[in-house]
């Protein structure tokens, strides 16, 4: 394209913003208002370091809303649409919230921090004054903040010996989506096992924004023997894996079931949330659209810039989300909202694209499992 992106004081820079630059990023999307690297300019090249190797990605774009005080658990339990009695301190969960009418509104790694302090970290979308004004309408006693915490992702198949050799062997014990508080060098860190990709990995939680480049820095330098290289969230690789992409995959009124996250809703618990009693509505009236994997007939394509319309048998059944060429499928591969019952497996659609009119066919997902 033949534009550039304007960039003012209102949308934020990363903590790992400089060394983004310094290691030569070179395109950048807005996520929770903040600019983050999705390209060092051959994102083939990261995918294959993703999928064979060790990548260290900035995501401190996955801002975290930390709740604390008193009533930190009730507000907790009240925005997301999982039973959190169980959490143990250190235990994050994946956690789809609902508005009242059941309308997926965000998908957050929701961690107990300690006692009185959780921490929602965040797709794109504002749920900080969502929190506040739940709090304030309930009147709880629970303080509503952005916390100074910058995740930064290393991933792949040696990210494990990396993340070992900054902090010691020790971390090769820590479980999915668990975080031990740590340090290295005296920058203080939320280590946890968790990141958006299915290649394995850590989260590096940065809890001091102003050691961001020395961060990445020491990341750089232990990862140097593993053959580390900048990288960013991987657009193919998530697509293959089938992990949501909040606002890219779903609509404005999504619901939770069509977006694929009823393993991560809790309705038969005992526990109450907001948009219980909608999503237990939207359960009884059963799927009218869903998300769905496509496999896309010809040659290499590129992923919509805006949504693809999808027919089958001439009717407009939906559209294309995200799509790319799978390295490892050497296919096209794409995600689709469609209604039903053109969701069906082995539905044939037709997708108009930018490179033309492209047979479809409906497949199961992931594409690629572990
Ligand atoms: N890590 C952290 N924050 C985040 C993301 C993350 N915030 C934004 C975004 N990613 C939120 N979306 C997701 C989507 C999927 C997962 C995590 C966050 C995920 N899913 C696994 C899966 O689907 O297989 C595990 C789910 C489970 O078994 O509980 O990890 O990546 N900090």
């Amino acid at each position: 394209v033949g534009f550039g992106l304007g960039i003012g004081t209102r949308i934020r820079k990363s903590a790992f913003f400089d060394a983004t630059v310094a290691a030569g990023v070179t395109h950048f999307t807005t996520y929770n208002h903040m600019l983050m690297p999705v390209s060092y300019g051959d994102t083939v090249a990261e995918y294959w370091a993703l999928v064979e190797g060790v990548v260290m990605w900035d995501v401190a774009c996955q801002r975290q809303v930390q709740l604390s005080g008193p009533d930190a658990s009730v507000l907790a339990q009240a925005v997301v649409c999982r039973d959190l009695s169980g959490a143990d301190v250190g235990q994050g969960r994946y956690t789809p919230m609902v508005d009242h009418s059941g309308r997926l509104m965000n998908d957050p790694v929701t961690l107990r921090v300690d006692g009185e302090r959780w921490w929602i970290s965040l797709a794109d979308s504002d749920m900080l004054f969502w929190c506040r004004a739940i709090a304030a309408e309930r009147g709880l006693a629970v303080e509503v903040v952005e916390p100074d915490v910058s995740p930064l992702a290393v991933q792949g198949p040696r990210a494990e010996d990396v993340v070992a050799d900054l902090f010691g062997e020790w971390i090769r014990d820590i479980r999915f989506f668990r975080y031990e508080p740590t340090e290295v060098e005296g920058i203080p860190i939320q280590l946890g096992r968790a990141g958006w990709s299915k290649q394995g990995g850590f989260e590096l939680y940065l809890l001091d924004g102003s050691r961001g480049t020395e961060l990445w820095n020491l990341v750089a330098e232990a990862g140097a023997p593993h053959g580390i290289c900048p990288g960013t969230p991987n657009y193919m690789e998530r697509i293959e894996s089938a992990l949501l992409s909040y606002r890219g995959d779903t609509l404005d009124d999504s619901d939770p079931f069509e977006a694929r996250l009823e393993p991560f809703v809790d309705l038969d618990s005992d526990v109450d949330f907001i948009g219980r009693e909608a999503l237990i509505a939207l359960r009884e009236r059963g799927l009218r659209r869903q998300l769905v994997g496509i496999m896309i007939e010809g040659g290499p394509i590129e992923g919509p810039q805006h949504p693809w319309p999808v027919r089958h048998r001439d009717a407009l059944v939906g559209s294309v989300r995200a799509a790319a060429r799978s390295p490892r499928l050497d296919r096209n591969i794409g995600l689709a909202i469609v209604d039903v019952p053109a969701n069906a497996l082995g539905t044939d659609l037709v997708v108009q694209s930018q490179h033309g009119r492209r047979g479809a066919i409906v497949v199961d997902l992931p594409f690629i499992g572990r």
